[in-house]
């Protein structure tokens, strides 16, 4: 796999916030982002919502509220790490193959954190680089649902 096939695009930036309610309300309220999509991912340890603009569907960039689900979560304890305040947890690039793609930044010395990728958002399938290999950002790749609009 060459460079110019790794990653297509941004799909989402992730914000660590203590509230979802509370975050939602300001940045729908404030920055004028509407709610696409809210679900609860038990496994990740995480409720979450994406936000997208009125006239910009899932296909374009999103950003991503992440509440923590329970102590335990790793938004939880990203949120105790920085006062227990919000920020950017994370970055998600888009890719079209997420097995080819964890394959080649493998190859390249990047540390992924699952042996196999993990559902995330709507049915997408998910992977993480850990900070420590990519220079400081948990970067996530993400491979959305067969049929979405991406
Ligand atoms: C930790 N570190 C970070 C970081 N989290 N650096 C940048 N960005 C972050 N988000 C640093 C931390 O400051 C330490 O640096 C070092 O990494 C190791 O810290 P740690 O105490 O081991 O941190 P942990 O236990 O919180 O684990 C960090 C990892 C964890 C990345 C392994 O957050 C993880 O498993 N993340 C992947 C899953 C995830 O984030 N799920 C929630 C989103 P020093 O002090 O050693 O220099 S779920 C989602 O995105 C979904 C569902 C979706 O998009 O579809």
């Amino acid at each position: 796999m060459d460079n110019t096939d790794l990653f297509v695009c941004i799909d989402h930036v992730g914000y660590a916030v203590p509230n979802l309610d509370e975050a939602i309300k300001q940045h729908t309220e404030v920055f004028g982002w509407r709610v696409l999509h809210r679900e609860t991912n038990e496994e990740q340890g995480v409720e979450e919502a994406m936000l997208g603009t009125g006239t910009q569907g899932a296909e374009n960039a999103q950003i991503q509220l992440l509440a923590p689900l329970n102590e335990s979560s790793t938004i939880a304890k990203w949120l105790e790490r920085n006062g227990g305040r919000g920020g950017v947890q994370q970055v998600a690039y888009r890719v079209k193959d997420i097995d080819a793609v964890s394959a080649a930044l493998r190859e390249r010395g990047v540390t992924l954190l699952y042996d196999e990728p993990k559902i995330g958002t709507g049915g997408s399938r998910i992977q993480f680089a850990h900070p420590k290999s990519t220079g400081g950002i948990l970067l996530e790749i993400v491979e959305p649902p067969a049929g979405a609009a991406h």
